[in-house]
């Protein structure tokens, strides 16, 4: 079987990478419709070798033969257009921010929560990319001990803020002024991620904690995030502490990290091993190491978590809930 797919927002930094992953991970295309702004209409992209002509987005976009549309244009057009398709009988898996805290919306990472998918009314949201990486490390920590607390320390790549982020960090080693970021991002380090909040959280944040939550179903749990813009074009990693509910043995742990579906443990630090910008990059996994107990507290635990945040955590997660989608014979 094979599907009609728009991608909205084709001509970006996610939607040009949700093309490259559909014909990596050869998910079966029947039509593709690349969709963007007015100002994109009519370009050419390629797609699998073959040419396409890019879209403009309207309402009547979507009376044409398409059964999933991954969106990833913004949380304006999410939110104006989502809805749109989604009453039209296509099914969406949205990118932006704009209905992943709606209760009737699932918010869905496919090793973790794939049967949140069995009750998708035609949205369903990706996560936040820094939760992403994040949830994929903490879901076999939490079946098999259970959490009662997590210290999220981010330290994240420019290309989280797309081809603004991208081209201050770029500009900024040849020693031109930013345009973008508030501060300059070159040889820097931006506890500063998203606007201010009230509570003098970030929403990057807020987003963490947020989604987290939702994604394992525990609103009891605790959380508290720092992130953090580095001077890194891909790849965010993190540091991890967590607070178990049950004792553990370390090796337990390795041992759980090496069976776990879409993680590559690399935890050998006598010969320098452990997760990385670089190696995550341009790939699809989640990278955990630096495994080690937190003696500060009762069944604590330390980790570094690394993955692409464009691919694992944006493109690669939406064509993965495509995938996932297609095997529960939900399109
Ligand atoms: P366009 O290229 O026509 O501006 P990025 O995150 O890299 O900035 O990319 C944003 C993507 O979202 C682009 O493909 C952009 O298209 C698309 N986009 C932005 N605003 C709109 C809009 N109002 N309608 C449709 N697509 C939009
Ligand atoms: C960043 N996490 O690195 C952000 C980008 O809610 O999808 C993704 C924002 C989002 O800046």
């Amino acid at each position: 079987k094979s599907y009609n797919v728009a991608v909205v927002g084709a001509t970006g930094m996610v939607g040009q990478k949700m093309l490259q992953v559909l014909a990596e991970l050869k998910f079966p295309v029947k039509n593709l419709y690349p969709m963007a702004s007015k100002r994109s209409a009519g370009k050419e992209i390629i797609f699998n070798g073959k040419p396409y002509v890019v879209q403009e987005l309207c309402d009547e976009a979507f009376d044409q033969e398409i059964d999933i549309a991954l969106f990833s244009a913004g949380g304006d057009t999410s939110e104006r257009f989502s809805p749109v398709a989604a009453a039209k009988g296509v099914i969406v898996i949205d990118n932006s921010s704009a209905f992943r805290m709606d209760p009737t919306v699932p918010l869905v990472v496919p090793e973790v929560n794939p049967e949140d998918l069995d009750w998708h009314k035609n949205i369903i949201a990706n996560p936040n990319c820094s939760t992403i990486q994040a949830v994929v490390a903490l879901k076999p920590l939490y079946d098999a001990f259970g959490i009662d607390r997590i210290v999220y320390s981010t330290y994240q790549a420019v290309s989280g803020s797309g081809v603004k982020g991208y081209a201050d960090l770029e500009n900024g080693i040849k020693g031109e002024d930013n345009a973008f970021y508030p501060h300059p991002i070159a040889y820097n380090v931006l506890p500063h991620i998203d606007s201010f909040l009230d509570n003098g959280y970030t929403k990057e944040e807020m987003k963490m904690i947020n989604e987290t939550r939702k994604i394992l179903h525990d609103d009891s749990l605790r959380i508290t995030a720092t992130t953090v813009r580095v001077p890194v074009f891909y790849s965010h990693s993190e540091s991890v502490n967590v607070e178990l509910k049950k004792p553990f043995e370390l090796d337990a742990i390795r041992k759980l990290y090496s069976d776990a579906p879409g993680i590559v443990l690399q935890d050998d630090p006598a010969n320098n091993v452990y997760p990385l910008a670089r190696t995550a990059e341009n790939t699809d996994e989640v990278y955990v190491g630096r495994l080690r107990r937190d003696e500060s507290i009762d069944n604590g635990l330390n980790l570094w978590v690394v993955a692409d945040n464009i691919r694992k955590g944006a493109a690669s997660n939406a064509v993965q809930i495509a995938f996932e989608l297609a095997k529960r014979g939900l399109i």
